[in-house]
């Protein structure tokens, strides 16, 4: 398999830190990784929109030449292609809570810190919006007060001693907040604590550049 990427993007970067943290469990899926240079605008170039009609990144070729172009689709497959030491375990409670914290990411967060990092300093050129950055800013204070409320038991990572997928999509979002150099956490230390910590596991040392 391949997996068409570029290394800051936050979708392509969760699916690279899941591949990463599933290889911390020994599990290998031999998936190598393509970049796609989004800064040069490949990714909206004939060769990419073979992969990916919508011309964004990432994109997961599959053995019988088949593409996933959604993120979290990539991941459940590879859940589901390689299920020993799989991520999402546990009771039907347990998965639908990790599944319910992924989406409150991913939806709530991830997406108004793309939308807000591309407001201020896009890397793929996009103009300068101050309006919508402070409405993408406002929008990320639910949802980061929720998970500093989550924390707040004294749990390592978001749903507890082991890596979940949403470790990985928050983790994501924040590399590239880190890289137009914006501080989301405010007055919530359990979630710069967070942060610190995902940073010094080895799927974060082995993915992260920024
Ligand atoms: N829903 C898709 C979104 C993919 C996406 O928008 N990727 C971004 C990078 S994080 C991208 O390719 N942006 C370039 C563009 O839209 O032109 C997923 O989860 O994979």
């Amino acid at each position: 398999m391949k997996l068409y990427m570029v290394p800051l993007a936050p979708n392509p970067t969760k699916v690279m830190l899941y591949i990463a943290e599933r290889e911390e469990l020994g599990v290998q899926m031999n998936i190598e990784q393509i970049v796609v240079n989004t800064v040069k605008g490949r990714h909206k170039e004939p060769a990419h929109l073979a992969r990916n009609p919508f011309g964004t990144v990432p994109a997961l070729e599959l053995d019988d030449g088949a593409y996933l172009v959604e993120s979290l689709a990539i991941i459940e497959y590879l859940e589901d292609k390689y299920p020993d030491n799989a991520l999402l375990t546990g009771s039907p409670e347990e998965r639908g809570y990790a599944r319910d914290t992924e989406r409150i990411v991913d939806l709530r967060l991830a997406s108004p810190m793309g939308a807000y990092c591309h407001a201020v300093n896009s890397p793929l050129g996009y103009p300068k919006d101050e309006a919508k950055a402070a409405h993408m800013e406002a929008a990320m204070q639910a949802p980061l007060d929720y998970l500093e409320r989550l924390l707040g038991d004294g749990r390592p990572l978001l749903l507890g001693t082991r890596a979940s997928i949403a470790d990985c999509t928050l983790q994501a979002s924040l590399q590239f907040m880190r890289y137009i150099k914006a501080d989301v956490f405010g007055d919530r230390p359990l979630l710069r604590d967070w942060d610190a910590r995902y940073r010094t596991r080895p799927a974060a040392l082995a993915v992260l550049k920024w």
